[in-house]
């Protein structure tokens, strides 16, 4: 698959925000996001998608890649795995509901999306097996391994955030304990905030008050990043990886890189793997929904 050859429209849907995107011959043409309702059900999600597919010039039956955060099984119904996250997701007909809306369209995971693009366009390009992971509301994931994507038929495959974290102090609205998304993730880095007396913190909040010395945040921070770093470790151990790249908010913050690297270089070498910067950056998972519409039925 080569980049030059997307062109089309693209959404990702994420726990904070919405972005869509036309696309001509790989490159972004018109960008444009709102914040996500993230209290919203199916109905409410899809008129916000409809208002900036509308902006962009988008006609019914033209390309469209949807990335949506959650997990969407092969009968196109999407649900939330962090319920705390999207409430009202849960085993929602997204698929059905977007071919009657704008005519073909294609749905995946957001981070299965980004994973593909950075495999194939971006910091993973050459590799045998390459991991995404976005930091960000949530963490997320995404596995392709010889140029395929790894997917299940509930739409579960690669949500490596609810791996269990030995860093996990707190339940996570997954109904699991101890996740890395419970340590790392941006509503985590929120709540841990809250719990260091900094109710209004959101994670860009703490981040900007870690810069500016406050050890609290500091220490918030770290901890999601060293998370982030024992899961790096941990996915290589279990596939073998080339690579990982990091994207989303949190994970594209500066500075947070070089700690995921600090604390993966206190790994065993055989361990290590490495980490780099998603290449293309909040554009990640737009791209790879449009590819994986142009790869519909072949991944
Ligand atoms: P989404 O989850 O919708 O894909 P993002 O990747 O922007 O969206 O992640 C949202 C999270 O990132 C929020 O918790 C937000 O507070 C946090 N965030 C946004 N910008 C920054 C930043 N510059 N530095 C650190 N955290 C950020
Ligand atoms: C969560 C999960 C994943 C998603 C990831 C990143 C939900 C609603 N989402 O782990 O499906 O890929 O977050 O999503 O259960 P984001 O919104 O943080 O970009």
């Amino acid at each position: 698959m080569k980049r030059a050859d997307l062109t089309g429209f693209a959404i990702d849907i994420g726990g904070t925000k919405t972005a869509a995107a036309l696309v001509v011959k790989g490159e972004i043409a018109a960008r444009t996001q709102v914040a996500t309702d993230s209290g919203a059900g199916l109905d409410a999600m899809l008129d916000a998608v409809a208002g900036l597919l509308a902006d962009l010039g988008h006609d019914r039956g033209a390309p469209l890649g949807v990335a949506v955060t959650g997990r969407v099984g092969r009968d196109g119904r999407w649900h939330a795995v962090n319920l705390g996250t999207l409430p009202a997701i849960s085993g929602v007909p997204l698929a059905a509901a977007l071919a009657d809306r704008f005519g073909s369209a294609q749905v995946c995971n957001d981070a299965v999306a980004a994973a593909v693009a950075e495999a194939h366009f971006g910091a993973g390009r050459g590799d045998v097996s390459h991991a995404y992971i976005t930091v960000s509301t949530g963490v997320g994931g995404g596995l392709v391994l010889h140029g395929r994507p790894v997917l299940s038929a509930n739409g579960l495959a690669g949500h490596v955030g609810f791996v269990c974290s030995p860093l996990g102090r707190e339940p996570c609205d997954s109904g699991r304990f101890g996740t890395v998304e419970s340590v790392g993730g941006g509503r985590a880095i929120a709540r841990a905030a809250a719990m260091a007396g900094h109710p209004d913190a959101d994670a860009r909040a703490v981040f900007d008050l870690a810069r500016s010395g406050a050890g609290w945040a500091q220490a918030i921070v770290e901890r999601s990043a060293c998370a982030v770093a024992m899961l790096c470790a941990d996915l290589n151990t279990i596939l073998g990886l080339d690579s990982v790249s990091l994207g989303g908010s949190i994970g594209l913050a500066a500075g947070y890189l070089d700690m995921v690297e600090s604390r993966l270089a206190r790994e065993p070498a055989l361990f290590r793997v490495p980490v780099r910067a998603a290449e293309l950056g909040q554009n990640s998972a737009l791209l790879g929904a449009l590819a994986l519409h142009q790869m519909e039925g072949k991944p």
